[in-house]
């Protein structure tokens, strides 16, 4: 148990110091961005938001096949982290990070189909939430369920780009809750011992499912957790898509300098419950209103109004463009197929050059059958049931024999009494 006094309370969250990055080096500050850049990852937020609206309203028809994970309020870590990476970099996200996969090319027309399991879409109908990727054009390594399994899996990725030469960055996203997972930790220590171009994004967003971060963690800041392993870390306000892309361009420079991994504690809320079953009853409803008063979009809005990076009209030609994409897209995915039911057979393991082939040492004639001079079974005769000595159906009743009353073999001459060994090892206990 942990004195009461180090767990600090769930709510009102500590407010972090983004300039002061909470007692850590401050991270170095990228130049400023240009307007189009701005507008960008207005475009990208707005566009998550959208994408996931629509996604709502196409799960209270029934027609989203499996889980629905919200990002409400969480689209500036997604969309700022994601919009530092370079085309050849590759990235792995998870559930709530749509607009990462939007920022790296993918349209909203995979994540319609893919969520409501048509044929059209990148698992062709095989799975129904965000369990897809795309290796060979955008390198996107698929979301993996198991909590932190992503870690030393995009470790991985970022070891083999440099062995390649080629001079990329992995970026995967982890939960406050996740971070407590085993693989976290082994992945984030194997990350730092092969200094890996990793950039870990902690999406710090209050909750992992009904628990808030200060009954699992008792720390202030979640990126205290990259100091046990000698990992470089920022943290910073999830919630400003200028910051979080600031700070996520500052760790894939640092990244690609071979400077090793960095952990970015993004600290943001889960505006609502876990999945769409859950209404988030357990969350003060003040905890709410405190974040809804700093929702990215919203304050993104009024930054580039303040800023004079644009005018009414500029605004309402992006909402139009969105409008048009989520439209179309949507038609797209309404209008295709279920997949046909032969296909479930198909495509459920690795074909292509990136799959691992057998090495076959000898012809693979001789060690198939029914050439194959082995017999590829064994010779059971007792299935091993608990009534010993039960043939098998066919088998040949096996023998009963008696054994034979053998006269005990003498014993080795004994070195001292018995009495003497018993108090020996009596004294050892
Ligand atoms: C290793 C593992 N344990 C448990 C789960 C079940 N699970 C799925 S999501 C989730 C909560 C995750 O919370 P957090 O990491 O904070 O991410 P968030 O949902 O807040 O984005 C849990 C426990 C899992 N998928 N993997
Ligand atoms: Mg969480």
């Amino acid at each position: 148990m942990f004195p009461k006094n180090t767990l600090r309370p769930a709510w009102p969250p500590p407010m972090h110091n983004t300039a002061k990055n909470n007692g850590r080096a401050k991270v170095t500050a990228s130049p400023a961005l240009t307007r189009e850049q701005h507008l960008d990852l207005y475009f990208f937020m707005a566009l998550n938001r959208a994408v996931e609206e629509a996604m709502v309203r196409l799960f209270r028809q029934n027609k989203i096949v499996g889980g629905l994970y919200s990002s409400l309020g969480q689209e500036a870590v997604s969309v700022g982290t994601a919009y530092a990476l370079e085309k050849r970099d590759w990235m792995a996200p998870m559930i709530r990070n749509i607009g990462s996969l939007l920022v790296k090319g993918v349209p909203p027309r995979d994540i319609f189909t893919q969520h409501m399991a048509r044929y059209t879409s990148p698992t062709k109908g095989k799975d129904g939430t965000s369990h897809f990727g795309d290796l060979k054009n955008l390198h996107i390594v698929s979301p993996i369920s198991m909590l932190g399994d992503l870690i030393p899996v995009m470790t991985g990725v970022a070891m083999a780009g440099r062995y390649l030469g080629q001079k990329i960055v992995a970026m995967t996203w982890i939960g406050d809750g996740g971070s407590s997972t085993g693989a976290f930790h082994e992945g984030l220590n194997l990350a730092a011992v092969q200094r890996a171009p990793l950039v870990l994004v902690l999406e710090n967003n209050q909750w992992a499912y009904s628990t808030p971060v200060s009954r699992q963690v008792p720390l202030r800041d979640l990126a205290d957790r990259a100091r046990a392993y000698g990992v470089h870390s920022a943290i910073v306000d999830g919630n400003d898509v200028a910051a979080v892309y600031q700070t996520a361009k500052a760790a894939v420079d640092r990244c690609r300098a071979g400077q090793g991994p960095v952990l970015i504690e993004a600290k943001t809320m889960r505006m609502r419950g876990h999945a769409q079953h859950d209404p988030a009853e357990y969350v003060p409803q003040g905890m709410f209103e405190y974040w809804k008063a700093r929702d990215p979009i919203e304050r993104c809005e009024k930054f580039l109004t303040a800023n004079k990076l644009w005018d009414a009209k500029t605004k309402s030609e992006i909402h139009a463009r969105i409008d048009g994409l989520i439209k179309a897209d949507l038609e797209f995915a309404e209008n295709s197929p279920l997949p046909p039911p032969e296909l479930a057979e198909q495509g459920v393991y690795c074909e292509g050059p990136l799959c691992l082939e057998p090495r076959w040492e000898r012809p693979i004639a001789e060690v198939t059958p029914p050439g194959c001079s082995v017999q590829a079974a064994w010779k059971v005769s007792d299935p091993g049931s608990i009534e010993a000595g039960q043939a098998m159906p066919g088998a040949p009743l096996a023998k009963f024999t008696r054994m034979e009353k053998t006269p005990a073999a003498p014993r080795s001459p004994a070195k001292g009494s018995t009495k003497k060994i018993a108090a020996r090892s009596k004294g050892r206990r």
